[in-house]
C-alpha cells in the first residue's frame, strides 16, 4: 500500500540510517572505546592498580632475594626480611640500587635466571669504556613489546599505520624497542634506523609514513634538510604523529616540528636499564608522561639525601621494575630529575604521571642522543701524547647538537694537522660523535683550585 513502508524498505531504511548516522558516530568514539591496544590495563582505576603493585611487589622482593646475591646482601646488609613488604609503604625500606652496582657488576652482574634462558642483550656506554649490559628473556621481551605497544597507542598510532623507525638499531634499545612495540601493535614497521636523510625523507614520501619515532634533535634537523631537498614537508608527507625522545627536548622544539610537519609530536621517556623506550610516554592531553603503573613503580628522591619525597615535588626518579624474569630492579635510581603527579588525567587514565625530564644530577652529558661521560673524553685525550692536561668540553646546538673539544698542545705541535685528525678519530671510535677539536697553547684554558669545570653546555634550557 502507498505510504506504508514495506519489510524490505525497512531494511533500506536501516542500513541507511546506520550508514549515515550511527557508523560515523560509531568512528568518533572509536579509537577511545574499540582500538586502544590493551585497554584494560590502559584503564585501570587506582585500586586496582594499586592491587596489582603490591602484589607484584611482593613476589619481586622474594624472587629478587632469592635468585640475585647482589639484592640479598643489601637486603642482609639493612636488615630488611623481603616477607616484612606488605604494603605498598614498605617499599622505602627496600635498599636502592645505582649505575654503578651494574658497572661493578659486569657484564651481568644482576641476572636472575640461568644464562640459557636469557633471549637478548643491550647496552648502553658507561663511563670506564665498559657498558651497562642488560640482558631480557623470552617473557621480557614480549613484556617490553606490548608495553611499547600501549606506549605508541598512547601516541595515537593504530593498527595497520605505517612506522617509520628512525632510532639507532643495535645495542641501543630505542630502535629494536620501537620495532617489537610497532610489531605488538599491528603497526607496519620501516626500520631505517639512524642516518641517511635523503633515503629517510625519500621513503617518507614513497611509502607515506604515517608515524616517526626518532630523537627530537634529529626531527628538527629533518625540517630543515627537507626543504633543502626540495620538499614541502606538509604537502609531501603524511606524517601524523612523531614520537620524540632519548634526549631532552624544549616545547619551542616540539612547536617547530609540529609547525613544518603538520604533526602531534609526543615525548616518550625510557632508558636502558629499564627495558629501553615505553616507560613513559604523553597523551594528548600533554601533562606530563604517564609510566605504565602496573610495570613500573616510581618515586622521587632528594638526589643528596635519598629521602623520598611526596608527589608534586622536584627531584631524582626512581624505578622498581615489577615483572622483569631475567634483570629484576630494585628502587632504580636514574639520576634523571623530574616530578611525579598521580591525580587521574583528563584523558580518563589513572597511571602516574612524570613532568618532562629537566635535566641529570650526574654529569653525563647527552649529545643528539648520544650519552656521553666527560671522563670518556679525558680518557682519549690523555692516551694520544703531545697534549697537555687541560681541556675544555663545549657543547652547543644549532639545529643539531655539536661537540666541540678544545685541549692544549705542546709548542712544536700546535698546527699539526695529523694530531687533529687522530683526536677526532678516537674520539669518534670511543663515542660515536663527530667533534670539532681545537688545539690551543698550554696555558691558554682557565685553571681552577676547586673542581674543574670542564664542560661549557651552551644550548639553550628551558
Ligand atoms: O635513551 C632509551 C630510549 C630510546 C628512550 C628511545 C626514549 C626513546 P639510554 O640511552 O639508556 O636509553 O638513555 C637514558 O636518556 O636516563 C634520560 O636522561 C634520557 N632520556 C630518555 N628519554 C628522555 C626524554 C634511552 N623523553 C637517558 N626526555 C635517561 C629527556 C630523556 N631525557
Amino acid at each position: 500500500m502507498e505510504g506504508e513502508v514495506g519489510p524490505n524498505q525497512v531494511d533500506t531504511l536501516s542500513v541507511c540510517v546506520l550508514a549515515q548516522v550511527i557508523y560515523p558516530l560509531f568512528r568518533v568514539v572509536e579509537p577511545r572505546r574499540i582500538s586502544l591496544f590493551e585497554r584494560k590495563k590502559q584503564l585501570l582505576k587506582p585500586k586496582e592498580l594499586k592491587r596489582i603493585q603490591l602484589d607484584r611487589l611482593r613476589k619481586l622482593v622474594r624472587y629478587s632475594y632469592r635468585n640475585v646475591p647482589l639484592f640479598r646482601k643489601r637486603f642482609d646488609e639493612a636488615h630488611v626480611k623481603p616477607e616484612s613488604i606488605k604494603a605498598l609503604e614498605d617499599l622505602e625500606r627496600v635498599p636502592f640500587t645505582v649505575k654503578t652496582d651494574l658497572r661493578d657488576n659486569y657484564p651481568l652482574g644482576i641476572l636472575a635466571v640461568p644464562r640459557t634462558k636469557l633471549y637478548c642483550l643491550h647496552a648502553s656506554s658507561g663511563t670506564t669504556g665498559k657498558p651497562i649490559v642488560v640482558s631480557y628473556t623470552h617473557g621480557d621481551l614480549e613484556r617490553w613489546g606490548r608495553l611499547v605497544g600501549r606506549t605508541l597507542d598512547v601516541a595515537g598510532v593504530r593498527k595497520g599505520d605505517i612506522v617509520q623507525n628512525m632510532f639507532g638499531y643495535g645495542l641501543f634499545t630505542g630502535g629494536l624497542g620501537f620495532h617489537y612495540g610497532a610489531r605488538a601493535l599491528g603497526a607496519t614497521v620501516i626500520p631505517t634506523g639512524t642516518g641517511n636523510t635523503k633515503r629517510q625523507l625519500m621513503l617518507m614520501n614513497d611509502l607515506r609514513s604515517a608515524v616517526v619515532t626518532c630523537t627530537p634533535s634529529y626531527m628538527v634537523y629533518l625540517c630543515e634538510a627537507s626543504r633543502a631537498e626540495g620538499y614541502e614537508p606538509r604537502k609531501d608527507f603524511a606524517v601524523r604523529i612523531g614520537v620524540f625522545g632519548a634526549e631532552p627536548w624544549s616545547e619551542e622544539a616540539r612547536k617547530r616540528i609540529e609547525d613544518v610537519f603538520g604533526l602531534s609530536a609526543r615525548d616518550v621517556y625510557g632508558m636502558t636499564e629499564l627495558y629501553g623506550p615505553g616507560v613513559a610516554i604523553e597523551c594528548e592531553q600533554r601533562n606530563g608522561l604517564h609510566v605504565w603503573g602496573d610495570e613500573f613503580l616510581v618515586e622521587t628522591i632528594n638526589p643528596d639525601t635519598g629521602e623520598v619525597l611526596a608527589p608534586g615535588k622536584e627531584g631524582e626518579l626512581v624505578f622498581t621494575m615489577l615483572s622483569r624474569e631475567a634483570m629484576p630492579l630494585l628502587r632504580y635510581r636514574t639520576r634523571d630529575l623530574s616530578r611525579v603527579f598521580e591525580e587521574e588525567c583528563g584523558c580518563g587514565r589513572c597511571h602516574p604521571r612524570i613532568q618532562r625530564i629537566k635535566g641529570r644530577s650526574d654529569d653525563m652529558l647527552i649529545i643528539g642522543g648520544v650519552n656521553v661521560f666527560p671522563s670518556q673524553i679525558e680518557h682519549v685525550l690523555m692516551n694520544i701524547s703531545g697534549l697537555g692536561d687541560q681541556y675544555q668540553i663545549i657543547v652547543s646546538h644549532r639545529e643539531l647538537d655539536r661537540l666541540a673539544v678544545k685541549v692544549e698542545a705542546t709548542p712544536d705541535r700546535l698546527n699539526d694537522l695529523a694530531l687533529r685528525m687522530e683526536i677526532r678519530s678516537d674520539l669518534m671510535a670511543v663515542l660515536g660523535i663527530n667533534a670539532d677539536v681545537e688545539l690551543v697553547e698550554l696555558g691558554a684554558l682557565p685553571r681552577s683550585d676547586g673542581k674543574a669545570r670542564r664542560v661549557i653546555d651552551l644550548r639553550p634550557r628551558e
